[in-house]
């Protein structure tokens, strides 16, 4: 009995190794239509490996353009920190060259997807600003050598002033590249509103200039955006090392996602939407996306505004396409079968005319001032310094979100981010009370007394934010007019320098809030 149970159990394992074996065989077969579309891989066994083109078809890649004299014009010279320039290291970029095998790093399941026969091509717009040669034109020849080539209608890039012209000039050489350089830094969101108005096709791709796109990366991404035009979609982005540029395999188990200072993380896919994924290859929708490496309908582009042109070098325009692609109709994704190497770095390698920090808070200022409604003062209690700085005029941007009808940033927190912890409302504001009265703002700067209303209709111009030393309401702060006994208390632009504004926390109780009100001692609740 006991041994009939033994081989019993033994053909069971048997059939269950080789029905195994055999549904990852079915699994992982090569289907018809991914491969025939890219002629830079050959499949072996299943997998996807790849395989450099010969050499005569490389030429072809090419045309006339140099690329070793290209790369070993510029190289690190001996003794030089490999770091400075770009902060990442030059020594090691310079010595992989132009193009170099990489590991296939996507789920074994994206092998067997099949894409139309009829995708449409797309532009693809990389901005540079002093990109080191290395880099720059492997993410050039990547492009070239790992896309459908009738996929690709173009790159465009846009040198945003680098001090070489030389660079932009060179890589015009190579078959369907071009190159624009503006005439002064733009930084890297007016550089791509130039690169996709140049751009011919209907869908556009945006790349940082410092990566390595992997095996059939684009195909995934054009079927999506093909299928529905509102979608916007983004790769995996993988790690490619800064120190050895290793290539590694990123999380897919990631998304976007932000705090209330507007600073983007990396997080994971909610518990319940994990469960739900039983198919790898499916899309992760995603709150926002890292903002470099995206596909999206041109026409989509324009009609939604394409970018808000008034936002300097660097950040926070992520965000803004991010609120916008969803409170307008859109939606956004992240692509498990597409995956795109990206150099991360731990610092900027370029100076940014206005300063970093100023650039970043008026960048992501303009985007919490059109798009996050009353919520914008949670960003202002995490970003207090980010209250009184300039931002410019976001008169055609709130314009374009009535005209565009959309949605509003409550709507967003609820349908696609509800994991975004909204602060303790209590802890938010306080009242500022005199008997029965309670201190209010009337436009942006007079003040008054009213009577006091309880929650929930506690209006906003009586709700205070107690962030030491001011007291303020959004980016208003209040501030004594003098500092004698007895003198007014006014609202006012809120600025940390401003003692008049410092003051104001301690000395409440001695100063009064109008005119016609004398002698307050005013508490806080
Ligand atoms: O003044 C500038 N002009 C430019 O053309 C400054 C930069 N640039 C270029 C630059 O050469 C590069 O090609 O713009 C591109 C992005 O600049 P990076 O590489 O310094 O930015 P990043 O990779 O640190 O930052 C991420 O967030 C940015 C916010 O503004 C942009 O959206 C970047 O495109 C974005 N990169 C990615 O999403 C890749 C994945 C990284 C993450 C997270
Ligand atoms: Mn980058």
């Amino acid at each position: 009995m006991r041994r009939i149970r033994a081989n019993a159990i033994l053909i069971l394992t048997v059939a269950w190794i080789l029905g195994t074996f055999y549904y990852l065989w079915q699994d992982s077969r090569p289907s018809s239509s991914s491969s025939s579309s890219s002629g830079s891989q050959l499949k072996n066994h299943g997998r996807l490996e790849e395989r450099t083109l010969p050499l005569i078809q490389q030429g072809q890649l090419l045309g006339q353009f140099d690329q070793k004299a290209f790369l070993s014009s510029k190289q690190l010279k001996a003794g030089e920190d490999p770091y400075r320039e770009h902060a990442f290291n030059l020594q090691e970029s310079d010595r992989l060259g132009s193009e170099r095998t990489i590991r296939d790093t996507r789920h074994y399941r994206c092998s067997s997807m099949t894409f139309d026969p009829d995708l449409p091509p797309t532009s693809i717009i990389i901005t540079f600003h002093n990109e080191a040669r290395s880099t720059l034109l492997r993410t050039i020849k990547s492009v070239l050598m790992r896309s459908p080539p009738h996929l690709i209608q173009e790159i465009i890039l846009v040198d945003d002033f680098s001090s070489d012209p030389e660079d932009c000039r060179l890589l015009s050489q190579i078959p369907k590249v071009h190159c624009l350089r503006n005439e002064r830094r733009e930084g890297l969101i007016r550089s791509r509103v130039r690169g996709a108005s140049a751009a011919s096709a209907s869908i556009l791709t945006f790349l940082d200039s410092h990566c390595e796109v992997n095996t059939d990366w684009l195909q995934p991404m054009i079927q999506r955006v093909k299928e529905d035009h509102t979608r916007v979609v983004s790769p995996i982005i993988d790690v490619i090392s800064l120190d050895n540029f290793a290539y590694l395999a990123a999380s897919a188990d990631l998304r976007g996602g932000f705090d209330w200072s507007l600073h983007f993380k990396w997080e994971q896919i909610p518990i319940e939407q994990k469960m739900a994924r039983n198919d790898p290859t499916q899309p992760i929708r995603t709150p926002v996306i890292a903002g470099g490496i995206f596909v999206m309908d041109k026409g989509w582009f324009n009609r939604l505004g394409q970018y808000d042109t008034h936002m300097d070098i660097w950040g926070g325009e992520n965000f803004e396409l991010s609120f916008r692609v969803w409170m307008c109709g859109g939606s956004l994704e992240i692509l498990p079968c597409s995956r795109v190497g990206h150099v991360f770095r731990k610092r900027h390698p370029y100076d940014f005319p206005e300063g970093n920090a100023l650039t970043y808070i008026k960048n992501t200022r303009r985007a919490a001032e059109v798009w996050m409604d009353e919520y914008k003062q949670y960003y202002y209690a995490a970003r207090p310094s980010a209250q009184g700085k300039a931002f410019g005029s976001i008169a055609d941007r709130l314009a374009l979100r009535r005209k565009l009808n959309c949605n509003s940033f409550r709507w967003y927190l609820e349908n696609v981010y509800p994991e975004l912890k909204i602060p303790e409302q209590d802890a938010a504001y306080s009242l500022l009370k005199q008997g029965g009265l309670c201190l209010e703002s009337h436009g942006t700067d007079s003040l008054g007394l009213a009577e006091c209303k309880s929650t929930p209709s506690i209006p906003a111009s009586q709700k205070w934010t107690l962030i030491e030393p001011q007291i303020r309401q959004h980016d208003l702060c209040l501030a004594i007019t003098a500092f004698t006994a007895g003198s007014k208390v006014r609202l006012e632009p809120c600025n940390i320098k401003e003692s008049r504004q410092v003051g104001v926390f301690s000395d409440l109780s001695t100063h009064s809030c109008s005119a016609h009100l004398e002698e307050q001692l005013l508490l806080f609740i």
